[in-house]
């Protein structure tokens, strides 16, 4: 979101595509509040809201965090698991891909190969920590899919990684349980629902464009959904967790659509 890439030029077909309903969701939520604390305040007693005549700054925020959970739903209700999001040909890879994260490239983290292991916790039954070697030599598979910021761009890239469902799979994982949550080496967290968890297309990506992952795309590993929008796509992933307790997100938690599909 704060990141220091300007979109290439409109005209290479590397524009913002969808402004479908779910999106537009999560990109008006900000003015969204501000139109509507504006309006509640200047009415005085907007009751449907709260059911009491004063509205204050936190019950409008509370309101506005209901219609966004019952967006929520609505999108968790839309999405069909088994639709798959658009592929392309490789000559279609956006070169350079763009880098984004809160912070700016000069604060890229630098994730120790030797060193790491990934942590897997909560609802499944192997909770041992993966070394990277172990990650590599499961089945990976790889996609050229399209990655959608709420930012107002979009590029085309190519991962490549395990299918986080056999991934899932594999450690055991309670797959009734409605949430994966991820926390990564830059403090940054965000969380799924399950049945895009599951989705045919979501990869525990290790590589992009055909080599080792780089530290500025999420360096060891980030999940890879192109069914969601960038934000939900955690990069540098040290944990991953199971749980039916709501994890949130570094963005999800200051007001973006918690499903953020795209
Ligand atoms: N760990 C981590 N993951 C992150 C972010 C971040 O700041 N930290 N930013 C998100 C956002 S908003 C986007 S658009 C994508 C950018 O991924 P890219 O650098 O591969 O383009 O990463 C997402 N995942
Ligand atoms: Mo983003």
């Amino acid at each position: 979101m704060n990141g220091k890439y300007s979109p290439p030029p409109a005209g290479n077909g590397e524009v913002l595509i969808r402004e479908g309903l779910k999106d537009i969701g999560a990109r008006l939520e900000q003015p969204l509040r501000r139109i509507f604390l504006q309006r509640a305040l200047s009415l005085g007693g907007l009751s449907l809201l709260s059911g009491c005549a004063a509205i204050d700054e936190e019950s409008v925020e509370a309101a506005l965090m209901k219609v966004s959970r019952f967006n929520d739903k609505a999108q968790a209700w839309l999405f069909d698991p088994r639709r798959l999001a658009p592929t392309y040909p490789e000559s279609m890879i956006t070169r350079p891909f763009p880098f984004n994260a809160y912070y700016g490239e000069d604060e890229i983290r630098q994730v120790d190969a030797e060193a790491y292991r990934l942590e897997v916790t909560g609802l499944v039954a192997d909770r041992h920590a993966w070394t990277l070697a172990e990650l590599r030599a499961m089945p990976q598979t790889a996609q050229v899919t399209r990655h959608i910021c709420v930012e107002g761009w979009s590029a085309i890239g190519k991962w490549g990684g395990i299918p986080f469902a056999d991934f899932l799979r594999r450690v055991g994982a309670d797959t009734s349980a409605r949430y994966v949550g991820f926390k990564c080496a830059d403090d940054y967290y965000t969380s799924i629902d399950m049945p895009t968890a599951l989705h045919a297309q979501t990869l525990l990506a290790l590589t992009y464009d055909g080599r080792e992952l780089p530290p500025r795309y999420g360096f060891p590993m980030k999940l890879r959904m192109p069914t969601k929008l960038g934000y939900k796509n955690p990069k540098h992933i040290q944990a991953i967790f199971v749980t039916n307790t709501y994890p949130g997100g570094y963005w999800e938690d200051q007001g973006y659509n918690w499903f953020g599909g795209s």
